[in-house]
């Protein structure tokens, strides 16, 4: 299929991507076969009737992607993948990441990002890897090991959050650039960190990112906006640190809203896909520092813009042998 839509300045674009579903989510769902079970109001939903480790077809991916417009984040049970299985999946959404900037993948599966409860939790609201110039457009969990309680993941539906904030702070954020970086001071502070983890936050920042990016993101595929921050949204282009965090965290409130959340309690051989450009996640540190074990792959993406159009832009980092940069498919509606 070929698209040719508008961007919000009116340059035209085009493109042969399977990322342009025209049709609605259930049209195009019932015209795939599939079965979609909202999980709540605002984020999630369960998707049933295939078998992920076939060959999907192009209006069965198409299905997907609007159903993954519509509902950000997509459960899928009963899943029997394993780690080339999970990068075969994810590649018929787009080309892949390598498995992270600057930590290192799965032994044999280089698009594959162990996310091990011994490696430390991701307990911190975040979108992946937005301190790059072009962060992933989508990100898979699929689960390996699951705790006999806890370890839930939150996934938090942005476009929502942005649909809540009153008009005069909407208004302001529309006005908001913010710079991501993978180097700040963390939760946790250094000096309380036991060796293994102060290696880890070692590799992390082995090489230092700073990318500015729009606070409130245009939806290449849907137009919609999104809060796009998170937590390496670290400051407000043109502000102090100490301002920054002020404004930050009164918009990222609307972020974590409740009604905003998916709050995922995994089984085994599960994969939740979801949509890296709209959402935030947490992963709950409520487990008792039992194992867990998902992997995580991720889709590449494409340069973010705001509501003018304009791309965000990188100031330090170059993260060309993470990630190749995906080209926008095509510019919905604008919301
Ligand atoms: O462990 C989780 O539930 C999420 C992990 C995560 O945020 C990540 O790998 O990016
Ligand atoms: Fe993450």
């Amino acid at each position: 299929m070929t698209v040719t839509l508008s961007t919000p300045t009116g340059s035209a674009l085009s493109s042969t991507t399977p990322d342009a579903s025209a049709r609605s989510a259930p049209a195009a769902a019932a015209a795939a076969n599939l079965t979609i079970r909202k999980v709540t109001a605002h984020i999630g939903a369960e998707i049933s009737g295939l078998d992920l480790a076939q060959p999907l077809g192009s209006e069965t991916v198409a299905a997907i992607r609007a159903a993954l417009n519509e509902h950000k984040a997509l459960v899928f049970t009963g899943v029997d993948l394993d780690d080339e299985g999970q990068q075969r999946f994810a590649r018929q959404f787009g080309e892949l990441t390598t498995a992270h900037p600057t930590v290192p993948a799965v032994e044999g599966a280089p698009n594959v990002l162990p996310v091990d409860s011994e490696q430390g939790v991701a307990n911190h609201w975040h979108t992946d890897v937005t301190f790059v110039l072009n962060p992933p457009q989508v990100s898979t969990l699929r689960s390996i090991v699951v705790p006999p309680y806890g370890g839930e993941t939150l996934i938090a539906n942005a476009a929502a959050a942005y649909r809540d904030l009153p008009e005069p702070l909407r208004a302001f954020a529309d006005t908001l650039w913010a710079v991501h970086t993978n180097d700040y001071d963390y939760a946790v502070p250094q000096e309380s960190l036991d060796e293994e983890a102060r290696q880890r936050r070692e590799v992390f920042t082995s090489i230092k990112y700073q990318t500015a990016h729009p606070v409130v993101r245009v939806h290449p595929l849907t137009g919609e906006r999104g809060l796009f921050i998170g937590g390496f949204a670290q400051r407000i282009v043109g502000l102090s640190v100490s301002e920054s965090r002020k404004i930050l965290d009164l918009l990222q409130a609307y972020v974590t809203r409740p009604e905003n959340i998916l709050r995922w309690r995994w089984s085994p051989n599960q994969l939740v896909l979801f949509d890296n450009r709209i959402t935030q996640h947490y992963a709950v540190d409520n487990y008792d520092g039992l194992p867990r074990r998902l992997n995580r792959v991720t889709v590449a993406g494409d340069i973010p813009f705001g509501i003018e159009g304009k791309p965000s832009y990188s100031i330090k980092g170059d993260a060309s042998h993470y990630s190749p940069v995906a080209e926008v498919a095509a510019v919905g509606p604008a919301a």
